[in-house]
């Protein structure tokens, strides 16, 4: 379903840009219909092109965590805007946000500024590499690190959307310096560091799994993989870029207690403009150029939108109170979704980790990309043909997890909850 304005814009989208979208994830297209074209977004409301208003889970992919339009924020990129958007030289702002960023997630002892999340796992990976004097990366199956070449291989996200998880164009020579594994499964890791242990580098990880749906770890296999990390002289490298300041104001890493050797972040440290960072322990950090010989730069890296954004969304989120707020609007969604999907005969798996959270077309819980990929696609695209036309804006794709704010309150729950009992219906 899609709006009369939407559909005319699309096509003409389509004329300029491949398949009429910037990011391949926007295009609907395993759900079907065309996608909705948005004029404005404000709290947790999301205006299409015609002045239709959706209930939004996606949050612009999880930087939204305050809402749209948050006032402080918005206040914040105004006021840099007026004193220039980029100088490429240093700032106040990015010392300011470098030390937040650093108090708030205590593993980084330094941290790097970067305008995505791409270039701050590709960046961290190199670290890695440049540090270790070892070329493998190991991932798992059904993670997404950003679309860096050698972290396209068996990539989650829109590539397992577009059921294409090894994207075209990457050289088989750059593919085979990454290693999966599948996620869940510690035995599956040690087995490759078995096979080639003093050649890996580094292992990536999203502590939770955003990009195959909501797929939580089991309790050890974070503590697991951290452990024969160090047994093997590997970095631990955890992806935080869905997770940061989202599962807790330390990301992943402060809600199951781990200290890995590097983070990458971006999302909501960025407050919702384009901006991205990697740091950790000092000794690796001071690697980078100019103290060292890894390479990495940006021109906008640090620019002031970005910065001003980051640290007016951090200054809200410091306190932690936003966090039990949070949590209280995802369990009531949890029970909502699981007792309407009874109610409609429909059996599905429900997987939430705070407000990070999947409605999995599956009777089993998805625990890896072998289970994610299970999953009734087919029934997952009429759930969500019915939520749209019901307005409820949900990420498009089953491998993806919606994601709700704080500006989501009990109202809302009920509006999600009501349009969920006709949804399974339709998808059954
Ligand atoms: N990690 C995001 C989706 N899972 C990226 C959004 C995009 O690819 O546009």
């Amino acid at each position: 379903m899609s709006d009369a304005v939407s559909s005319a814009l699309f096509a003409r989208a389509k004329e300029r840009i491949p398949g009429g979208v910037n990011s391949p994830v926007r295009a609907f297209r395993s759900v079907g219909g065309e996608p909705v074209f948005v004029a404005r977004a404000e709290g947790c409301w999301l205006y299409g092109a015609d002045n239709t208003r959706y209930l939004d889970y996606v949050g612009s992919w999880g930087p939204m965590i305050l809402g749209h339009a948050h006032p402080s924020v918005i206040s914040a990129i105004t006021e840099a805007a007026a004193h220039g958007t980029s100088y490429g030289a240093p700032t106040e702002r990015e010392v300011l946000l470098a030390e937040a960023l650093c108090e708030a997630v205590p593993s980084m002892d330094m941290v790097r500024l970067t305008s995505s999340g791409t270039e701050a796992c590709m960046s961290a990976l190199r670290l890695a590499r440049g540090f270790t004097g070892r070329s493998l990366i190991v991932k798992f199956s059904g993670c997404y690190h950003g679309h860096a070449d050698f972290l396209l291989v068996k990539a989650g996200s829109g590539l397992a959307t577009m059921g294409v998880p090894d994207s075209a164009g990457v050289t088989e020579a750059v593919a085979k310096a990454t290693l999966t594994a599948k996620y869940n499964d510690l035995a599956s890791v040690q087995a490759l560091f078995d096979a080639h242990g003093d050649d890996i580098a580094a292992v990536i990880v999203e502590p939770v799994v955003g990009n195959m749906g909501c797929v939580p770890p089991e309790p050890g296999f974070l503590e697991g993989l951290s452990a024969l990390c160090r047994a093997r002289g590997a970095l631990f490298v955890l992806d935080e870029v869905m997770t940061g300041f989202r599962l807790a104001y330390g990301g992943a890493q402060e809600r199951f207690g781990l200290r890995p050797d590097l983070t990458t972040l971006a999302k909501i440290a960025g407050g919702g403009v384009p901006m991205g960072a990697f740091g950790g322990r000092r000794d690796v950090m001071s690697l980078l150029a100019p103290l060292g010989p890894v390479y990495q730069a940006g021109t906008l890296s640090g620019n002031p939108l970005a910065t001003s954004a980051g640290l007016a969304t951090l200054a809200l989120l410091r306190d932690r109170s936003a966090y039990a707020t949070l949590e209280a609007t995802g369990a009531a969604l949890e029970d909502g979704l699981r007792d309407a999907a009874r109610l409609a005969g429909v059996t599905v798996t429900v997987q939430r980790v705070g407000s990070m959270w999947t409605v999995f077309f599956t009777d089993a819980p998805v625990r890896s990309w072998d289970d994610a990929a299970r999953c009734d696609t087919q029934r997952f695209a009429r759930f969500h043909q019915s939520m749209l036309a019901a307005g409820v804006y949900l990420p498009p794709s089953q491998f993806e997890a919606a994601f709700h704010s704080i500006a989501h309150g009990p109202a809302e729950v009920e509006l999600t909850v009501r349009a969920a009992r006709d949804a399974f219906a339709a998808a059954r």
